[in-house]
C-alpha cells in the first residue's frame, strides 16, 4: 500500500496519480495540463462526484517550492481523505457532491526530483537561460502580478529569481493557461508551502486588502482558527504584504486579480524546530489543521455559490 506517513520521491508520486485514479473512477478524473522544462506531465486530478454538467472548483496546489516537501506530502492526504471520507463525512461528501477539487499535487516537479536527487534544499525550478550558468527560477516569484517589483530578485543565482519575464518558466506558463481557461469554474484557490504557520491572502505585492475585505478576512480568520485549534494561537491570518513579507510575482496575487475572489495560501509546519528538515514522522498535525482549514473554505465558497 501507499505509504502517506513519509515523504515519497515523484516516481513514486505519479504512479500513485493513476492508480489513484483508476481504482477510483466514479470520483477522480486526470488531465494533464502541461510539460515540465525537464519534461515530466503536470497532470492535475479532479475529485468530485461525477455531474453532466461543469461543476463549481476549487483549485488546490501543493509543492510550488521544490524543499517544501510537506507539502506534496499534503495534496496527497487531501486526495486519500477525499476518497475515503466521501460518503461518511458529511463535509467531505456535500463539498464533492456540489464542487470539483482540481489537485495539482506537485507543481514544480523538476524541483522536487533535484531535491531527491542532489540537494535537499532546493527551491527553484530547473530551467536553464543564456547567459547565466545560474539555473531555475523561483515559479512563486513568476507570475505577472507586480512582476520583480518587490521580495524576488532579477539576478539569476538567487533563490528569489523572478525569471527572464512573467510566465517564462514553462511550468508557470501552463498553471497559468488552464487558470485562464477555467476561470470562469474555479471559485477559489488553495495553496500549501512550508514553513511559517500562517493563512494568508492578497496582496503580497502592496499593502493593502484585496477586495473584498471584510468576506476574505473573516474566512481566513475562521480557516486560522481550525489550524490555531491544534497549533495553538501562534496561527496568524491577515494580508501577506503585511502579514508575512512582501513579494511580488506570486501565484496568489496572479490569480486574485485575474478574479479569483478566494485565494488563501497556507503556510504549514513546525515552529521551526526542524525546519525544512522536518522528518516524515512528524507531518501528521500540519496535515490536519491544514485539513480543517481546508474544510472550512470549502464550507464557505460551497455556501456561497
Ligand atoms: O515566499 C513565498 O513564496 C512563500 N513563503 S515561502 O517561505 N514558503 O517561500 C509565501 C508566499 C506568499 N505569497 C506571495 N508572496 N505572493
Ligand atoms: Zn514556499
Amino acid at each position: 500500500a501507499y505509504n502517506y506517513m513519509k515523504y515519497n520521491s515523484w516516481d513514486k508520486i505519479e504512479a500513485w496519480i493513476s492508480s489513484m485514479a483508476s481504482s477510483n473512477p466514479s470520483l477522480i478524473s486526470t488531465q494533464v495540463i502541461g510539460t515540465t522544462f525537464e519534461g515530466r506531465a503536470m497532470t492535475v486530478m479532479k475529485i468530485g462526484k461525477q455531474s453532466s454538467s461543469t461543476k463549481p472548483a476549487i483549485f488546490l496546489d501543493c509543492g510550488i517550492h521544490a524543499r517544501e516537501w510537506i507539502s506534496p506530502a499534503f495534496c496527497q492526504w487531501f486526495v486519500k481523505e477525499a476518497v475515503e471520507t466521501y460518503g461518511s463525512d458529511a463535509q467531505m461528501t456535500s463539498l464533492l457532491d456540489q464542487m470539483d477539487v482540481i489537485v495539482l499535487p506537485v507543481f514544480n516537479i523538476d524541483g522536487y526530483a533535484y531535491t531527491w536527487s542532489n540537494n535537499r534544499m532546493w527551491r527553484k525550478t530547473r530551467s536553464r537561460r543564456s547567459g547565466s550558468s545560474c539555473i531555475g527560477a523561483d515559479p512563486n516569484r513568476n507570475f505577472d502580478a507586480g512582476w520583480c517589483t518587490t521580495g524576488a530578485s532579477s539576478n539569476p543565482c538567487s533563490d528569489t529569481y523572478c525569471g527572464s519575464k512573467p510566465e517564462f518558466e514553462v511550468e508557470v506558463k501552463a498553471v497559468g493557461e488552464y487558470i485562464r481557461r477555467n476561470l470562469f469554474t474555479i471559485k477559489a484557490f488553495l495553496t500549501v508551502h512550508f514553513y511559517f504557520q500562517v493563512v494568508v491572502f492578497p496582496y503580497f505585492y502592496f499593502f493593502q486588502v484585496g477586495a473584498p475585505h471584510r468576506e476574505v478576512v473573516q474566512v481566513g480568520e475562521g480557516a486560522a482558527g481550525g489550524l490555531g485549534s491544534l497549533f495553538g494561537p501562534r496561527y496568524t491570518r491577515g494580508p501577506g504584504g503585511t502579514t508575512i513579507f512582501p513579494a511580488a510575482g506570486g501565484f496568489d496575487d496572479w490569480a486574485f486579480d485575474l478574479g479569483g475572489k478566494y485565494f488563501y495560501t497556507f503556510e504549514v509546519g513546525d515552529t521551526g524546530r526542524f525546519g525544512f528538515l522536518l522528518p516524515g514522522s512528524q507531518i501528521k498535525p500540519p496535515w490536519g489543521g491544514a485539513m480543517v482549514a481546508v474544510k472550512y473554505i470549502s464550507a464557505h465558497v460551497v455556501g456561497n455559490l
